[in-house]
């Protein structure tokens, strides 16, 4: 996605500014960003669901709730803005997601995170902040390249027109978040794993301890595990993620760990002084594979029994929130009259429980850390920023982002908008909500401002470019502030454009495979502000301003260097083949 600043308006002339800001005088707060994978809309009780989320909502009620908050629609291409405040494909992942398909030789494609272009943990790092992040890093580099012949054929797989040289080692062990700007790092550097560990597999995981393999995990807890890997996926993952399905043992389970090992960095940075924190905490759930326990999930099953009515009752509850307009219209899954298979309906049913069961997980570990900043004295002076990296996935569907339309991958609002809280008790003023438009991008610089830092001319010996997100202080301030004159997005050939936070173009919307087989180029036009979940598309209404949206898009994907999809799967199979 992309920020065209609406007036000239520069990061460098606020910093000028900054003295005045008596709000911010020292000490400087910390940031903690916590980011869930693959979560709905309305999967939080504050954004109107059905899902047991006490501690979320305590924050939304001590803060500001964003009603129209953007991600990129993808775990990596959000994941790269989030870090760089630019747009996905201007830092290496115009191709969406890292793996499933190989990244090529070309600016824009690498799948790795541009050395060049500094983070948000580089940048904290060098105000004077100690970085830390635990969870799912998603964004390239691998510590094991350089000894490991396995880890070295995945990377001629994932690089199939490159060769392993000296200096793409190099580059993959750069591109680990110790690398990144991160001075402690726990967790998993690439994007699918197990979220429970038992003494019975071995011992064997992934995870890392800065640059290296993490030692033994804490199996801390005694959990009856629900594995499931889903019938409509592909089977051959099926193993590896289900052997402890149904067992009770002692084990690690992801969510809890990786917020207990946040906990014990706050306190040893606390331990050591009055140094400022930036701490990242990037869920990886409730993301496949689907794992939790087993009291949480037979809690949920109840609550999914009829499909129609939890669709309906979440689009009341974004209207009881005061999030979406009372009178706007949505699309609905699960209209009256629709009969789902039998079998089918059971698998939905215990997925939909198994995602709330993950949901309530994060919740309860929110809380865990909040009560843990409370207790070191520095709640008051945290700000703490909680988002999803994209909508729900496919394989729980539509329902899971109503009231809006699509799944992870697409650009409709159901892939890209997300629940939003921003959580600040000396400065947001409690239990409000803002109309403001917010984009995972305008992190870094929103960061930067509160550092009392700028944005670097050059980095690492290379002139930057300007940064596309923009700063929300003024919103946690209680401001509103004008929409990104346009938002762009990609993901294999489906885009979106919005234009002054009103106006969506949506340009052949759909998955590649099937949009591809239909001639001509399709429109979606919506208005946002009447409209919000797309049900009414005024393309035909409108072709003047289909026409100027589209021209805006093509200039914006020449100045990102993304190329039409079928050309880019073209080079790909022409890769492979070599
Ligand atoms: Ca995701």
């Amino acid at each position: 996605m992309k920020h065209v600043q609406l007036n000239g308006y520069k990061i460098a002339a606020l910093f000028a500014c900054l003295g005045s800001f008596n709000l911010f005088a020292s000490p400087r707060p910390n940031v903690i960003v916590i980011m869930s994978d693959d979560s709905g809309y309305a999967d939080l009780g504050c954004y109107g669901g059905e899902i047991d989320t006490p501690h979320l909502d305590s924050l939304a009620q001590q803060g500001v709730r964003f009603k129209n908050f953007y991600n990129n629609g993808r775990c990596s291409p959000t994941r790269a803005s989030l870090m760089t405040g630019h747009d996905a494909a201007d830092v290496g992942f115009g191709a969406g997601t890292l793996g499933g398909h190989p990244t090529i030789n070309r600016r824009g494609y690498d799948g790795i995170l541009s050395y060049t272009v500094p983070t948000v943990a580089e940048l904290m790092r060098d105000a004077g902040y100690e970085t830390l992040m635990v969870g799912k890093w998603h964004l390239g580099g691998t510590h094991e390249i350089k000894t490991n012949q396995g880890a070295q054929r995945n990377w001629e797989r994932q690089h199939p027109d490159r060769e392993l040289t000296e200096e793409a080692i190099e580059n993959d062990y750069n591109a680990l978040p110790s690398e990144r700007g991160f001075n402690q790092y726990f967790g998993l550097v690439s994007g699918e794993s197990h979220l429970f560990y038992t003494e019975n597999d071995g011992g064997k995981h992934r995870l890392l301890e800065g640059n290296k393999p993490a030692g033994k995990l804490p199996m801390t807890g005694t959990y009856t595990m629900n594995c499931l890997w889903p019938k409509d996926r592909d089977q051959s993952k099926r193993y590896p993620y289900t052997p402890n399905h149904g067992k009770t043992a002692s084990a690690y389970y992801s969510t809890d760990g990786i917020t207990d090992r946040a906990i014990r960095m706050i306190n040893e940075t606390n331990a050591a002084g009055d140094q400022p924190y930036f701490l990242y905490v990037a869920h990886r759930a409730p993301h496949l594979p689907l794992q939790a326990p087993q009291d949480l999930v037979d809690k949920y099953m109840s609550r999914y029994e009829n499909f129609a009515q939890v669709e309906a009752d979440r689009a009341a509850g974004v209207v009881r929130e005061k999030l979406f307009p009372k009178d706007a219209a949505f699309r609905s899954e699960f209209g009256p009259g629709l009969k789902i298979p039998a079998e089918k309906k059971k698998e939905l049913q215990l997925k939909y429980a198994l995602h709330a069961a993950m949901m309530e997980k994060i919740d309860e570990n929110v809380g865990k850390l909040v009560a843990a900043i409370k207790e070191t004295g520095e709640l008051e002076n945290t700000l703490i920023f909680y988002f999803s990296d994209n909508g729900a996935a496919s394989h729980v569907g539509d329902m899971m982002n109503s009231p809006y339309y699509g799944c992870k991958g697409l650009k409709w609002e159901g892939a890209i908008k997300t629940h939003c809280i921003a959580s600040w008790p000396k400065v947001i003023q409690p239990d409000t909500i803002t109309d403001s438009i917010g984009w995972v991008g305008d992190i870094l610089p929103t960061c930067l401002e509160l550092a009392g830092t700028t944005y670097p001319e050059t980095f690492r010996g290379v002139k930057t470019s300007e940064l596309e997100g923009r700063s929300i202080v003024p919103v946690l301030k209680g401001q509103e502030i004008a929409p990104h004159e346009f938002l762009f997005s990609n993901n294999k050939g489906n885009q979106s454009v919005i234009f002054k936070g009103r106006w969506k173009l949506l340009i052949e919307p759909g998955w590649y495979a099937h949009t591809s087989k239909v001639p001509g180029i399709q429109y979606e036009l919506y208005d946002m502000e009447k409209d919000p979940a797309e049900k009414t598309n005024l393309s035909q209404q409108n072709p003047e301003l289909v026409q100027q949206l589209s021209a805006a898009c093509e200039e914006w994907q020449r100045k990102c260097n993304i190329i039409d999809h079928g050309e880019y799967l073209r080079i790909s199979k022409e890769i492979r083949k070599r």
